[in-house]
């Protein structure tokens, strides 16, 4: 509800917010004087003319970022089926970039006949020799050393394909795409180990290993579940496949992973819904899968010791499935790899507290998370404490001797998010609000009878899913921010058709108490971002400009790189060695007989920052971003005769219009 304001209300709020600027400015600069700032009757006047309430103008003073000044934070939110990553500034929840990742994008000159990008060269970029050309990114992961995000690289999974993709955050592009051999789907990922060695890849539905046909009928004996981890090569900057391996899973649908860290370092957690193992089949009369696979009170929180997987691996003690290295159930629960326990009731999220004893599930269907502890776990491991087995004989330890609590949050819990004061924040899809509660004796504020308790539901607009805050995957979270990605937006934008954008909705998390605050909402109408991270600005390190003559998909010397543009038959091939430097291209006609192979390396020479420059060749389907210092690779045959005019896309100088040329493609 927003309240009209009275004039001295108003007044004493304008003044407030004066002073408070007034001396921020004069912190700032002594050049500045407070008095030719004149805030305070234009202001007041446009608060009333926009009739903005008190609240309205500290969040606009909040996250309004003037221009010129930049971002507090970065936030890397996934972009749904779009298949990309998209780039955020806070608390401006500005739009940076969409970084073009399994999806072609023409912006970028990202799936339009350069070579030297992650989606032409990797056979992830095909599945059964059929082009894929869009996913369903999900879960983003910062690399992280020692706990904490470093800034390289970002990791993101493609739920719908089984696949994975390392983007370099030198300069924000997709390096390498990944696909799991064995599997057509995941969702636990990209989360990795807290120094990256490993990238952890989580299945979703069921399906028999290695992509073979069973039919549904043997369900329990063929299909399965699935955890993988990619070994990766931090100063190579890929994912090595040959040191990777997967562990085989019951047939439950594996939902969220989270890897262990600090007191859990070595463990993963893994939860599950679906261990009613339903097949569906609601049109023959089957109950549809919403209710065969939530009938359970409990489904199993799965706990991996990763140490000792590596090791069995390590010791060649994985069969082959389709070439891929696989630990068989069996052999994970004689080694002592896989363990299970219960969790209520069709969990969702499993997150890891900060100090990693903590582990927090929320049940869709229970209205409490539930909080185990990695020394109750570990104890009930050497102890044996089981209540049984489940039906592939892993130990299923006993609920009772690993929880450490249960707080009632609200309905619908879903994700849980950490920050710097012991608190944690679980979004509830259906109660449409975020949790705050205190994280037992980690709560900075808390009553001492109850360390265990909710504070406060911060309503939002409208059914959270995934919600985040700063730096709250890690060690150290900051604290300061949360977002909330809603899934509705339903009327908090002006309606553009049926399909609406989704909300994100800024929140301040810095006071203690009841105080979590509503910011800012943003429409995001580019693909549904599911999950976010959020990373202090100043710990990325990006370049402004490539160095000359720089091969962006390796990240060194492009061998063929020129400042000298040339033209060279060779046969039935025509190698094209061109230039780009405001505002020429070099050379600037191209001659071609019909069915030539042509090879085009365009060599950007500006060493300016942003001096990007485009390449644009109707008709052969052809863009390319040429960035400064950077040489890409066309490579195709030239088999259109004609007369083809070729441009300059970006709009790099006053005689931008000028800079073109033509392809001349003789019969
Ligand atoms: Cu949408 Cu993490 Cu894929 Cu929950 S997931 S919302
Ligand atoms: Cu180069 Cu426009």
């Amino acid at each position: 509800m927003k309240r009209k304001l009275s004039s001295p209300l108003l007044f004493a709020v304008l003044a407030t917010v004066t002073l408070t600027v007034v001396f921020w400015l004069g912190c700032q600069s002594t050049t500045r004087d407070p008095v030719s700032i004149g805030l305070s009757d234009e202001a007041m006047k446009i608060a009333q003319d926009r009739d903005l309430t008190p609240d309205n103008i500290n969040a606009a003073l909040s996250t309004y970022v003037p221009t010129g000044r930049h971002d507090e934070y970065v936030m890397f939110a996934s972009g749904g089926h779009s298949g990309q990553v998209i780039v955020i500034g806070m608390p401006s929840m500005r739009i940076l970039k969409g970084i073009a990742v399994f999806t072609p994008e023409s912006w970028q000159g990202y799936g339009y006949g350069v070579q030297d990008t992650a989606l032409a060269t990797s056979d992830a970029a095909q599945i059964n020799g059929k082009p894929i050309t869009w996913a369903d990114t999900h879960h983003p992961a910062l690399s992280e050393t020692n706990g904490d995000y470093d800034g390289q690289f970002l990791f993101i999974n493609d739920k719908a394909s089984g696949r994975i993709a390392v983007i370099d955050l030198r300069d924000f592009e997709t390096k390498q795409i990944v696909k799991n051999p064995l599997f057509l789907n995941d969702h636990g990922a990209a989360m990795v180990t807290p120094n990256t060695e490993y990238v952890i890849e989580g299945a979703q539905y069921a399906m028999p290993l290695g992509n073979k046909y069973a039919p549904l009928s043997q369900y329990k004996e063929k299909y399965r579940g699935l955890i993988t981890f990619w070994k990766f090569d931090r100063s190579k900057g890929r994912i090595q496949k040959d040191q990777s391996f997967s562990i085989e899973l019951p047939p439950y649908w594996q939902d969220l992973a989270d890897s262990g860290k600090v007191a859990s370092d070595g463990w993963v957690f893994l939860n599950s819904f679906n261990t009613e193992m339903a097949t569906g089949g609601v049109e023959l009369g089957n109950p549809p899968f919403e209710a065969g696979a939530s009938e359970n009170d409990m489904d199993y929180l799965h706990i991996i010791n990763r140490i000792k997987a590596i090791e069995v691996f390590k010791a060649g003690r994985a069969k082959e499935i389709n070439g891929f290295p696989v630990i068989s159930i069996e052999t994970a629960v004689k080694e002592g790899i896989l363990y299970m326990t219960p969790e209520p009731k069709s969990p969702h999220g499993c997150d890891v507290s900060p100090s990693g004893k903590y582990i927090v599930v929320s049940g869709k269907l229970d209205p409490h998370v539930t909080i185990y502890h990695i020394d109750k776990i570990k104890k009930a491991i050497a102890d044996q404490d089981y209540e049984g087995t489940d039906e592939y004989n892993i130990p299923i330890l006993r609920f009772d001797s690993v929880v450490e609590a249960q707080v009632e949050v609200g309905l619908g819990p879903l994700h849980s998010q950490f920050d710097n004061q012991g608190y944690v924040y679980t979004s509830l899809f259906l109660d449409s609000a975020i949790a705050r509660w205190t994280l037992g004796p980690e709560a900075k504020y808390k009553a001492p009878e109850q360390p265990w308790t909710l504070v406060q539901q911060l309503p939002i607009h409208y059914n959270v899913g995934h919600l985040v805050t700063a730096e709250g995957d890690t060690v150290s979270p900051d604290g300061k921010y949360a977002v909330s990605l809603n899934k509705w937006a339903v009327d908090r934008f002006l309606t553009v058709g049926p399909l609406l954008p989704q909300n994100l909705q800024l929140i301040d998390i810095n006071q203690a108490g009841e105080n979590m605050k509503l910011l800012y909402d943003m429409p995001l109408g580019i693909g549904e971002p599911h999950y976010a991270q959020i990373i202090k600005a100043d710990k990325l390190k990006a370049w402004e400009v490539y160095p000359l003559g720089w091969d962006t998909l390796h990240q060194k010397k492009h061998p063929k790189a020129t400042n000298k543009g040339k033209i060279t038959v060779k046969g039935n091939t025509v190698e094209v060695d061109m230039t780009a430097i405001r505002s020429h291209y070099e050379p600037e006609r191209i001659e071609v007989k019909k069915g030539q192979r042509i090879i085009w390396r365009i060599n950007n020479l500006e060493r300016t920052y942003d001096a990007t420059h485009g390449f644009a060749l109707p008709a052969y389907n052809i863009t390319s971003s040429i960035e400064p210092g950077e040489t890409v690779t066309l490579d195709f045959i030239a088999d259109q005769e004609g007369v083809f005019t070729f441009y300059c896309t970006e709009f790099c100088s006053a005689l931008h219009l000028e800079m073109c040329g033509y392809f001349l493609v003789k019969p």
